[in-house]
């Protein structure tokens, strides 16, 4: 199984997002089982997404075609959150709090004319959630990814999903600040690179468990 994981740089006020971290700390490949069990192999394709709409639209959509995954894992930093969030819908809206990278911000602007109002993300959520539970990392399934960036990514590729493959799974998790870079440790939640880092892997683990039947 192929999978293809995003981040995303720094926006508005983030100066250090762990997501970026994230996806070049990633292995080449998952091994899943473990290798006493018999280790198969998973490639992850690995890119980092620009925190802008025009970029999104653009890049997400012909990654996915370039590397055909079948598993599609967005990541992003959700400051403020506690845990780590497994999205449940991608909305088919721009709203944005702030302006993005290139300075847009639309507001109440849909991603596709026309298109779905929403999308439900083909992930396992509460598998990934107990698998979390299982390992010690603290996570949730969210409802939102919110209207902003994350949730384009979210909708461009459930909805690149329903046009071109259906077969594949997409969804979007968002992460808290990393401990090690938070900008206020008293004041934002926060947890360690290495429990975030954990969570990609363990949720990417579920995606081929639930998959491969
Ligand atoms: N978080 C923002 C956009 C990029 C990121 O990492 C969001 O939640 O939309």
């Amino acid at each position: 199984m192929r999978f293809l994981v995003t981040g995303f740089g720094p926006f508005g006020s983030e100066r250090d997002n762990p997501t970026q971290g994230l996806v070049d700390a990633l292995p080449e490949d998952l091994v899943f089982p473990p290798r006493e069990e018999g280790g198969e192999r998973h490639p992850i394709v690995t890119a980092m997404l620009p925190v802008t709409v025009a970029g999104v639209r653009e890049r997400l959509p012909r990654l996915l075609a370039e590397h055909r995954p079948q598993v599609y894992v967005g990541l992003g930093l959700a400051a403020g959150r506690p845990a780590l969030a497994i999205e449940r819908f991608g909305l088919n809206i721009l709203d944005f709090p702030m302006p993005d990278n290139d300075g847009f911000q639309p507001a109440e602007v849909p991603i596709v004319a026309d298109g779905a109002e929403a999308y439900r993300s083909t992930l396992p959520l509460k598998a990934v959630v107990s698998a979390w539970r299982e390992a010690g990392i603290a996570g949730y399934v969210s409802n939102t990814a919110g209207t902003y960036v994350c949730n384009l990514a979210l909708y461009t590729a459930l909805h690149w999903a329903s046009v071109h493959d259906p077969g594949m799974r997409a969804g979007f998790m968002h992460v808290p600040y990393a401990t090690e870079s938070v900008p206020n440790p008293r004041k934002d939640p926060s947890l360690p690179f290495t429990a975030l880092r954990h969570g990609v892997l363990v949720a990417l683990e579920t995606a081929v468990t639930l998959t491969q039947h």
